[in-house]
């Protein structure tokens, strides 16, 4: 039987409705994560982990609003609402998160320069942020994603996962999306293309 482990992303008050950077109906999600952890043998959650003045925030860049894009030296990036900051009550889990079973937090865009979708690695595609050699180290073969949003962090880590070797699933009633530009359903036949499980 393969090995299998639940990586839960991003289920945080910032992304919840009255946060920050809410996606639409984020806390519908609750039921169904939660019951996904009950589940699996194996839990890893993400947290999104910004300091002040984070580079993807809109705020850090004169004459930029919020869903505007920028040029970094890694690429395009999206500039979003301050959110998710450091030690402040929008980057705490949704208080409706079961996450004490958790074996494994993994805290992404923590730094100033370089933003991170995905759990796996940074947006330049290329600095890891562990997680893949913790799974491998343990025995993992298949994973299963689940959280917010649909087509940024779960959709980057989804794509990391399946290209890093994962059996990959994602678990869409668990998942909520931003949808920004069509978003959503591109994020959604990249991940069927690239051989991602959607459920
Ligand atoms: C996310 C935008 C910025 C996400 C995180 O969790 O999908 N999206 N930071
Ligand atoms: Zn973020």
């Amino acid at each position: 039987m393969l090995r299998e482990a639940l990586v839960v992303i991003d289920v945080q008050n910032d992304f919840c409705p009255g946060g920050a950077l809410a996606v639409a109906d984020g806390d519908a999600i609750l039921p169904a994560v939660n019951a996904l952890i009950s589940r699996f043998d194996h839990v890893a959650l993400t947290q999104d982990w910004h300091p002040a003045g984070h580079s993807s925030f809109a705020s850090s860049h004169a004459g930029k609003a919020p869903f505007d894009s920028v040029t970094m030296p890694y690429g395009e990036q999206t500039l979003w609402p301050d959110h998710c900051i450091q030690g402040t009550p929008g980057a705490e889990f949704h208080p409706g998160l079961v996450w004490t079973k958790a074996e494994l937090v993994i805290r992404k865009g923590y730094r100033t320069a370089i933003d991170s979708y995905s759990a796996f690695f940074e947006n330049d595609h290329t600095t890891p942020t562990g997680l893949a050699g913790y799974l491998r180290e343990r025995g993992i073969e298949a994973v299963t994603l689940c959280g917010l949003a649909t087509d940024f962090c779960v959709a980057f880590s989804a794509l990391d996962a399946v290209a890093a070797g994962f059996k990959t699933t994602v678990a869409l009633d668990a998942c909520r999306g931003i949808d920004l530009g069509g978003s959503m359903s591109a994020q959604l036949e990249k991940m069927r293309q690239a051989g991602v499980t959607l459920v």
